[in-house]
């Protein structure tokens, strides 16, 4: 039976099987670039295993031992993400309404294929078949994402293209790049250029510092979009705000920069609430941020901000609300924007003081759930974990991260207000791909499996059965993920 991480709403297999043959090819019915890419990305997944040419036919009907893709139907109960997947021994059949499902659909017929369909290199003797089956399945959430802190410690185009294939592969829909904080400022402002060129030159311990230009993040932008990845930019304010400040002397009370900063200490920065510059400086970051963001959020962070006065932050806040959402965008904060008068699109992030965040949904806003203790991938899985951080005096094992439902985890808050999951990975303590690696993975396998498949789908005997073959597919993928003694790894 084959194993599918996140679980689909429906599926079921049979024991006969499509072989996947060196004259298959990929054929769609319609001429439309976006399914074109879907089907491109989908051969680009199977040829390095598979060395087989698989053309992309567009507007041909499909024979036997081809790959169908069709964009059909509007059945309502699929919805803007779902798709069916028809295998039988002669086809495989991928239909969805919408692009963003059949690119869905493809990602689950990756995992139908033998586990040497990841190989980077040719396996030769390998027959490439699939169980015929059925699968119907659509997300239980619409917010599946993944926070990834790039202020901390600077992670380049290359490593966030390498996480958004594997984001995508897992069927998450949005990444969230905590872009700017006390120890980096990691993208380039035209308009104050020494955010990034002097906010930007250290990180964490002193380790190097880095930054995005304009023309890179828009490749990031463009590499998620492709993989139907929403990226959400994170500036981060008032608070958590010492690499703008170090940046420039104008923008301090006192009007003199502080030092950069590059230890772990959190709360002890804040813009000057009260100087009309730094209303300049934040209309001139927001103009430029939104200008580089297709998606509708923008993020303002909000947390931490024990330096600014209560009723500084409530004015800091309501101020900011408006300069964003006069770009069109809509708002998102952590959870103690919730203290505030929040416009009615406006979006709080859960992550760890449950009376603050129903402030939020008593107002009738959205919300995220990040929960600290359930979905910080940095906090150790174990008293032993090196990496990572224990403030949330408890750890978060694999079963800890998966057994958990965000409808349930706070009393008496509305599920209807909660827009989904965001898994968050903090870098104070992760420097290097193999660290991001080792605290994303597995644990994310299961965040995916939570946003997307129903509450009652999920079962955790079941699902570390599941992950334990998952596990020789993420190894295919070379990533050096943490092996728990909590899961039987095969
Ligand atoms: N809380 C801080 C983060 C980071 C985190 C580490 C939020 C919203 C602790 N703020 O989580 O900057 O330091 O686990």
């Amino acid at each position: 039976m084959p194993t599918l991480i996140p679980q689909p709403s429906q599926a079921n297999f049979h024991e006969t099987v499509f072989n996947l043959l060196p004259t298959a090819e990929i054929v769609l019915n319609t001429t439309e670039s976006e399914v074109f890419n879907i089907a491109a990305l989908l051969a680009a997944a199977l040829r390095p295993a598979t060395r087989f040419e698989l053309p992309i036919r567009a507007g041909k009907a499909s024979q036997a031992g081809d790959i169908a893709l069709m964009l059909e139907g509007n059945d309502p109960q699929l919805g803007a993400e779902g798709y069916t997947l028809e295998i039988s021994p002669e086809k495989a059949t991928l239909r969805a309404p919408t692009a963003a499902g059949l690119f869905y659909a493809t990602q689950t017929l990756r995992q139908l294929f033998p586990i040497a369909i990841d190989c980077k290199d040719e396996q030769p003797n390998q027959t490439w078949q699939i169980a015929c089956g059925q699968v119907r399945d659509q997300p239980n959430y619409a917010w599946r994402g993944m926070m990834l802190d790039v202020a901390r410690h600077f992670f380049g185009v290359d490593a966030l293209k390498h996480l958004i294939d594997l984001l995508a592969y897992h069927k998450i829909n949005t990444l969230h790049l905590h872009l700017t904080d006390d120890q980096g400022w990691r993208i380039m402002i035209e308009s104050w250029p020494w955010l990034a060129l002097h906010g930007g030159s250290t990180a964490t311990n002193g380790d190097p510092g880095g930054y995005y230009t304009q023309a890179d993040y828009r490749a990031i932008v463009a590499y998620a979009q492709e993989r139907y990845i929403t990226v959400v930019p994170e500036i981060d304010m008032p608070g958590h705000t010492n690499a703008a400040l170090a940046s420039y002397d104008e923008l301090n009370e006192n009007g003199l920069a502080p030092n950069l900063y590059t230890g772990i200490k959190v709360g002890f920065s804040s813009l000057a609430i009260h100087k009309a510059i730094t209303y300049q400086f934040i209309e001139d970051v927001v103009r430029e941020i939104a200008a580089l963001t297709p998606g509708k959020y923008l993020h303002i962070g909000g947390d931490e901000t024990h330096s600014t006065s209560e009723t500084d932050y409530i004015t800091f806040i309501e101020r900011i609300q408006e300069i964003v959402t006069k770009t069109g965008k809509q708002m998102i904060g952590w959870e103690e924007i919730g203290k505030t008068h929040l416009k009615p699109g406006t979006v709080a992030q859960f992550w760890w003081n449950r009376k603050v965040i129903t402030q939020a949904t008593d107002q009738g806003n959205s919300i995220i759930m990040s929960p600290a203790n359930k979905a910080y991938m940095d906090i150790k899985y174990h008293e032993m974990t090196t990496l990572g951080l224990a403030w949330t005096k408890s750890y978060t094992e694999i079963k800890d991260a998966y057994e958990w439902d965000p409808a349930s985890l706070i009393d008496g808050l509305p599920a209807e207000s909660i827009l989904g999951i965001e898994s968050a990975l903090w870098t104070e303590t992760i420097f290097t791909q193999g660290n991001l690696d080792f605290m994303a993975f597995p644990r994310l396998c299961g965040y995916a499996e939570i946003g997307w498949t129903p509450p009652e789908k999920r079962n955790w005997d079941e699902y570390r059965g599941r992950l334990a073959k998952h596990g020789q597919r993420l190894q295919k993928m070379g990533i050096q993920f943490y092996h728990s003694s909590q899961i039987d790894w095969e």
